[in-house]
């Protein structure tokens, strides 16, 4: 009940009065006065003005799975939430939970086993930032599976604004420092996908990260000087993700790569890039149809698929 009192505030821009709520819902007036005590007592700020009613001025930042799904226009991203207040890996959970329906997005508010590419840790603070996995079962080649984190950075990138742009292929930078990481894993056989984990890892609020970890991150609040709400940017994710998705599930890449070619930074630099236990020195001249990186050496050119790679600006991060 608290969460559709919820809904028709934050769907009312005026004053709603507690006779037109108890009428919508059917329950009565005191009982609606009930509940908006115990919003206020939750954090939200609703003020109530004698003959206008009540209005909702702004809801706390917190993540919950009602706020995320209200509203939400999607078809089935991020229609389902599981929510965890704590838990090891959104990824680790998602694929314990895989026979959750597909798009199912898992969510949590700190991660204590947080999880990087190849064995590496993600710093996942509570309360600062977005720790969230979508769990996805396309008909797709295994070998294909690699481009849907070009999607979510896309869909990441898109949701940021503030000049959020790509590192190929799975970091979004302000400037010339990280923001979010993205580490899509699978469950597959030789020729089909039973699942994928698509894990995005977003510092929001975070004040500030420790030594090891400054020369290379940053969030919204250090780069914006402002705290940011987070569960909006939740849901603009999946409602980014979700059409770019679909598309590449149609037509493949091609309609999409245009776009994620003017956001993404890594275009025109000299970069590291390290596969298969080699690197190897070049400039990165472009990003071909199906999103691989074209760095062009001293001697030859070379296409570098995105799936296990890592890419170093030369001069730096980015
Ligand atoms: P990556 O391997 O590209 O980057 C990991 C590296 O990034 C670490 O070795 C460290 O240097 C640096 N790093 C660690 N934490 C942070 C941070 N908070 N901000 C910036 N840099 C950091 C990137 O892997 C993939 C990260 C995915 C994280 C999401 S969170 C939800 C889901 N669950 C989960 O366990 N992982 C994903």
């Amino acid at each position: 009940m608290k969460q559709k009192i919820l809904d028709i505030l934050s769907n009312n821009n005026d004053y709603i009065s507690g006779e037109k709520i108890s009428e919508l819902l059917n329950i009565s007036r005191t009982a609606v006065w009930k509940h908006i005590k115990s919003l206020k007592n939750a954090g939200y700020e609703i003020v109530s003005v004698t003959n206008r009613g009540y209005k909702l001025v702004s809801s706390p930042d917190i993540l919950n799975a009602d706020l995320i799904k209200s509203g939400l226009k999607t078809d089935f991203i991020a229609q389902n939430v599981v929510y965890y207040d704590e838990t090891d890996s959104t990824n680790t959970q998602a694929k314990l939970h895989s026979d959750m329906p597909d798009g199912t997005l898992f969510i949590s508010e700190v991660q204590t086993v947080g999880k990087g590419r190849r064995g590496r840790s993600w710093s996942s603070p509570k309360g600062s930032g977005i720790w969230m996995s979508f769990l996805l079962k396309p008909s797709l080649l295994p070998s294909d599976v690699a481009q849907i984190t070009l999607i979510a950075g896309l869909a990441v990138c898109r949701a940021l604004g503030n000049n959020a742009k790509i590192k190929w292929p799975n970091d979004i930078v302000i400037g010339s420092k990280k923001v979010c990481g993205i580490l899509t894993e699978m469950s597959a056989e030789i020729n089909c996908v039973n699942y994928v984990v698509c894990g995005i890892g977003i510092n929001v609020n975070t004040v500030s990260f420790d030594e090891e970890l400054s020369e290379k991150a940053t969030s919204l609040f250090i780069e914006t000087g402002m705290h940011h709400k987070r569960v909006p940017i939740v849901r603009k994710i999946a409602e980014e993700f979700e059409p770019l998705y679909k598309e590449f599930l149609e037509s493949g890449m091609k309609n999409i790569i245009p776009a994620y070619r003017s956001e993404c930074i890594t275009i025109g630099r000299e970069v590291s890039v390290i596969y298969q236990n080699k690197t190897i020195n070049g400039k990165a001249i472009g990003i071909d149809n199906d999103g691989s990186l074209v760095v062009e050496t001293a001697d030859t050119t070379i296409i570098v698929s995105s799936g296990e790679v890592s890419v170093r600006g030369i001069y730096g991060y980015v």
